[in-house]
């Protein structure tokens, strides 16, 4: 076909299907008037802004109509200019303005003085672009002014950009000129509230997901799979989740299995449940040119393929050879898609691993499909080229494959984990930082990376931890293992060709920092629990940098070694030197007797409380029943802190069945305790029982288990 007429068909094919439909995650714009469209949230339009150039936006969720002109003393006003090849818009703020955000990045946690280009890129090893080009695409930053009044940014585009963070900011986009969002906030937490607002919040995910997990590229066959289970069970490390990576395939082929390997995958499954342990299966975007295959022969029918420039099938090599990939810019495709998953599902498979799915084409160009492909789109969006539907090709994905597992499983809360998102993604799909090293410097600034984009609206994240490329060793095991509790994902996962890394792998010193550490996790579930809640509802990150805890002390502004998790517990590496924290009677909590010198440092809050339970080797075990609190309680003899808890699994939770408690302990003396237990909300009405842990310098004092008369005194 030739290129005019692609271009009549690009035109007739919007005007035919974009005209009054639109899905309720997305939103058209009918007001492009410049202003207020809530009390601290402004948006800005070049004067050149042709809405279908760039609208309806894949990030942002909500209608965002004019509701006044902006106040005189508005502070952050883009400047927008355009060449032939660039739409450019600059923004300035106060000097002194700590930057952070732009999602998945390499390098500090603070990002003034960086440069990146969002262009979702299978960055093996962060090697090509020198690692300013990872997997997703965040057109987001935040400035924490000096007296922690902070502001957001949203470049609402999906096209090729680059964000250069100096003074002004730079945002140069290789599409057409697009609006920009300003947020303007009191406190850096005020701001990603409204950033979740705007772009959508995580769902709540089944409490599975926050177990400790265990992936390899690949095990195989499935008896190596059962006996990685098993050996959790004998070893009794926690675990709740083993992964299948690619090799669970025929050939690559996606939704089939290799015969060899995983005859009975049903079976395996079963017995994975039987211990406690839940599956999730890796599922890529690229279907096998095969004829005989019949995903391919599916979506050759449905015309459900990514075209070329010349309107042809797209073809592209990945793991199985040549692939076809579906364009989910398509709702029919979208739709078809979904539908692959309820048969899979009906394995007895719990969650869905969406990997290359930037998508990666080994032979295109920077590792992805050319420019000019073309996306055809439909429904509430209009047909394009890949450079403006290439950021958002995990999303798109990730939602079919979303909507797909809630159709075949209704019951229950989908987890799927997506290597390639995009600003909003949070909404579909947890997240993990792709390809990282087995090295030091990687675990290190696993940190900072899994703060930022927690700071970017996504926070379900963590890293392969280990490392996923190279050979781990002893020590960077022990250590890595030693940062499981806290990563909201928390996954070991290594490539195909090193050394093997489970917890066991190096003998009995790794292992039992291992298990120490996995044990951790499992004893806070109530609390990490209460967090993801918390953050489903807020969007306010379960995994927080240090200066959250006082937005005013300049110097926490750099912090990324030592985090918080919540509010309540600050987490300090054994590694890290001299860590800048905050003010206050944060005290350490011993969580062990012995101390074997890699578990990190975790201090709770003065004044806090953190609900944990008893250790279990799965979260099919958990119960919040019975509740130890660990309180330090402030100079005025009070405490405070809460819990929710809920079926861990399904949606009665959407109609009350939970409980959500506020806990405030006041002491009266130094050995005597009062606990009020306040419902927030929630139908929900358990017994519990609960016994504190009084957090003191000299060390931890357990008072009595009780279930009424909530007044404890300490046993000597
Ligand atoms: O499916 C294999 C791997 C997977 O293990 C990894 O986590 C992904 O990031 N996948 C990439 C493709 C091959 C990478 C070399």
């Amino acid at each position: 076909m030739k290129r005019s007429n692609i271009l009549l068909l690009i035109i007739l094919i919007y005007v035919t299907t974009a005209c009054g439909h639109k899905e309720t995650e997305d939103t058209a714009v009918k007001d492009r008037k410049a202003g207020l469209v809530e009390a601290d949230v402004a948006v800005f339009y070049p004067d050149e802004f042709d809405s279908v150039q760039t609208l309806p936006s894949l990030a942002i969720i909500k209608d965002l109509e004019y509701t006044n002109d902006l106040p005189d003393d508005w502070n952050i006003k883009p400047e927008f200019s355009a060449n032939d090849s660039a739409s450019v818009v600059k923004i300035a703020f106060l000097e002194g303005t700590d930057l952070y955000g732009n999602g998945e990045v390499t390098g500090p946690l603070r990002r003034n003085g960086t440069k990146i280009k969002l262009w979702n890129t299978d960055n093996f090893g962060y090697g090509k672009f020198d690692g300013k080009q990872l997997y997703q695409a965040h057109p987001w930053v935040m400035g924490v002014r000096p007296d922690g009044s902070s502001f957001g940014i949203i470049a609402d585009n999906t096209y090729r950009q680059t964000f250069e963070l100096n003074n002004p900011i730079t945002i140069t986009s290789n599409g057409p000129s697009f609006r920009v969002i300003v947020i303007e906030k009191d406190s850096p937490e005020e701001v990603l509230k409204s950033l979740a607002d705007l772009t959508g919040k995580m769902n709540l995910p089944p409490l599975w997901a926050l177990g400790y997990q265990q992936s390899r590229y690949s095990y195989y066959p499935d008896s190596q799979v059962r006996e990685i289970a098993k050996t959790f069970r004998e070893k009794q490390i926690p675990c709740d989740v083993i992964w299948m990576d690619i090799n669970y395939m025929d050939g690559f082929r996606i939704f089939t299995f290799d015969e060899k390997g995983f005859p009975d995958p049903k079976k395996l499954n079963d017995d994975l449940h039987s211990m406690d342990i839940k599956a999730v299966y890796m599922i890529d975007p690229g279907v096998k040119k095969d004829s005989a295959y019949s995903i391919y022969q599916q979506g050759s029918e449905g015309n459900h393929w990514v075209q070329d420039a010349d309107g042809n099938e797209f073809n592209g090599e990945v793991w199985p050879g040549q692939c076809a990939f579906p364009d989910f810019t398509r709702p029919e495709t979208r739709e078809w898609w979904s539908g692959l998953y309820q048969d899979f599902m009906q394995l007895g498979i719990d969650g869905i691993w969406n990997d290359m799915n930037e998508p990666a084409v080994f032979d295109g160009p920077e590792g992805s499909m050319p420019f000019d492909n073309i996306h055809r789109g439909g429904g509430y969006l209009p047909a394009g080229e890949h450079i403006r539907y290439h950021n958002v090709y995990g999303l798109l994905m990730v939602k079919a494959s979303r909507e797909g597992m809630m159709k075949a499983k209704p019951e229950e809360r989908p987890f799927i984990l997506s290597r390639a998102n995009y600003l909003g993604g949070q909404r579909y799909a947890a997240t993990w930082s792709g390809d990282n090293v087995s090295t030091d410097a990687h675990m290190k600034m696993s940190i900072p990376m899994t703060i930022t984009l927690g700071l970017s609206g996504q926070p379900f994240n963590g890293p392969d931890i280990g490392g996923f490329t190279g050979d781990t060793n002893e020590e960077l095991l022990a250590q890595w293992m030693s940062l499981a509790p806290y990563y909201p994902f928390c996954r070991n996962h290594s490539a195909i060709d090193v050394i093997r890394q489970e917890p066991w792998s190096f003998g009995k010193k790794t292992e039992d920092v291992s298990r120490t550490a996995v044990n951790r996790r499992y004893k806070m579930m109530p609390y990490l629990y209460t967090l993801f809640h918390e953050a489903s509802l807020t969007g306010v990150p379960v995994m927080r940098p240090v200066f959250f805890a006082d937005i005013k002390d300049k110097k926490l502004r750099k912090e990324e070694q030592a985090f918080l998790l919540g509010e309540q517990l600050l987490v300090v590496p054994r590694w890290a030197t001299e860590p800048a924290l905050p003010a206050g009677d944060w005290k350490d909590i011993p969580f062990e007797k012995k101390d074997d010198g890699y578990q990190a440092t975790v201090k709770l809050k003065d004044g806090g409380i953190v609900p944990m339970t008893k250790l279990i080797q799965s979260t099919e075990e958990y119960s919040a029943d019975s509740l130890t609190l660990y309180v330090n309680i402030n100079e005025q003899g009070k405490a405070e802190g809460e819990l929710y808890n809920d079926a861990g699994q399904g949606y009665e939770y959407e109609s009350g069945g939970y409980e959500w408690l506020h806990f405030l302990i006041n002491s009266e003396n130094e050995s005597s305790f009062a606990l009020e237990v306040n419902k927030k909300e929630g139908n929900w009405d358990k017994n519990h029982t609960y016994r504190l842990a009084l957090v003191t310098d000299g060390g931890i004092k357990y008072t009595e288990w009780k279930t009424e008369d909530l007044t404890f005194s300490l046993k000597n």
